[in-house]
């Protein structure tokens, strides 16, 4: 298990001379930031362009590292004129409401989520780009098998979050069929990072725990002990973004979108590995009941099988090597020293 400072040696380097002109819409939110300059450092030749929506600027390394442009994806006149002024041959669609947030704005989430995706399709037809749109466990529902949900299973969703994100598969998968526009997804599990924080998801949880524990607070827990869901650390979840784009299309049976896996946890098995590292840190449970009816409709966990047999998938972090990453990581960024 590695550090996560080294995630960008660790993306194949066969790649390394490919040009690419990519652009990330949604580039300063949780994944954007950090994908934006990941992708920086992959394609240093090309135009790697952050877009955002005024409100959301970008700031510091991300403004100053490259280009950035105005793109709201419910406006498809931004999404062409950024491809057309950078010359774009690869679109990273990120614009979303996470899945709690979505359940308060259902109507947002359907334009961002569907409306937005098919402008993004469009411009990539006529500009012939390649485009990325992730999808998520929670294109999963209560119907779907929970235990090592495979491939290509029941997809049922009952949240706004878990349709729009069934819609974006398919229409994405219409659209390579279709018109041979090169759409490629991953469905991400819950993301952790102690870069830019997440915002309106069910398994912020997973985050928030981290922080807490740092401050040296108690944790109160949004969900009860047993809620098991797949999770990440935010470098795998970036190198699979790269790699399924890098991927040989030859190899692909599937595109839209790839079960992607590292750890599965509940509550608890998350707080026991802290409480490793910080022997005082408690938690409490102070249900979110929106939260828990989302995370009991979803997956405990998925199968990653087609991901490694298609495109070689391989996660590097589990949940120790995440834990004293992030513990690291968090302790700098919110200037903590360790207790002896
Ligand atoms: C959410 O909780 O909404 C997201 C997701 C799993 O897609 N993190």
């Amino acid at each position: 298990m590695e550090n996560s400072l080294n995630l960008h040696k660790k993306i194949k380097r066969d790649h390394l001379n490919i040009m690419k002109n990519v652009l990330i819409i949604g580039a300063t939110g949780q994944i954007g930031s950090e994908l934006t300059m990941t992708l920086r450092r992959e394609y240093p030749g090309g135009n790697i362009v952050a877009g955002y929506i005024p409100g959301a600027e970008p700031k510091g390394e991300l403004l100053e590292s490259g280009p950035a442009h105005i793109v709201d994806i419910t406006n498809p006149a931004q999404i062409a004129e950024a491809v057309d002024k950078y010359n774009v041959d690869t679109i990273y669609n990120l614009a979303a409401l996470l899945s709690a947030v979505a359940e308060s704005k259902p109507q947002l989430a359907w334009k961002i989520g569907v409306g937005g995706l098919y402008n993004t399709l469009e411009v990539a037809r006529e500009k012939k780009c390649a485009v990325f749109t992730p999808s998520s466990i929670g294109s999963f529902g209560p119907s779907t098998p929970h235990e090592k949900t495979p491939q290509d299973t029941i997809q049922r969703p009952e949240t706004i979050y878990g349709v729009t994100k069934v819609t974006g598969e398919m229409l994405s998968d219409y659209y390579a069929r279709r018109f041979g526009v090169d759409t490629r997804s991953v469905r991400f599990p819950g993301l952790i990072s102690y870069v830019a924080p997440p915002g309106g998801g069910t398994t912020d949880y997973a985050v928030d725990i981290y922080y807490s524990a740092v401050k040296g607070e108690e944790f109160k827990c949004p969900l009860k002990p047993g809620t098991f869901m797949d999770m990440m650390y935010m470098p795998d979840a970036l190198r699979a973004a790269v790699e399924i784009m890098e991927a040989d299309p030859s190899r692909l049976i599937h595109r839209n979108s790839f079960n992607i896996a590292s750890m599965s946890f509940d509550p608890e098995i998350i707080f026991n590995k802290i409480k490793e590292y910080c022997p005082d840190f408690k938690m409490t449970f102070e249900l979110d009941p929106l939260r828990q009816a989302i995370a009991d409709s979803w997956p405990d966990s998925l199968d990653d099988t087609c991901a490694r047999e298609e495109w070689d998938w391989k996660p590097e972090f589990d949940l120790d090597a995440m834990t004293r990453d992030m513990l690291a990581n968090l302790r700098v960024k919110l200037g903590v020293a360790e207790k002896a």
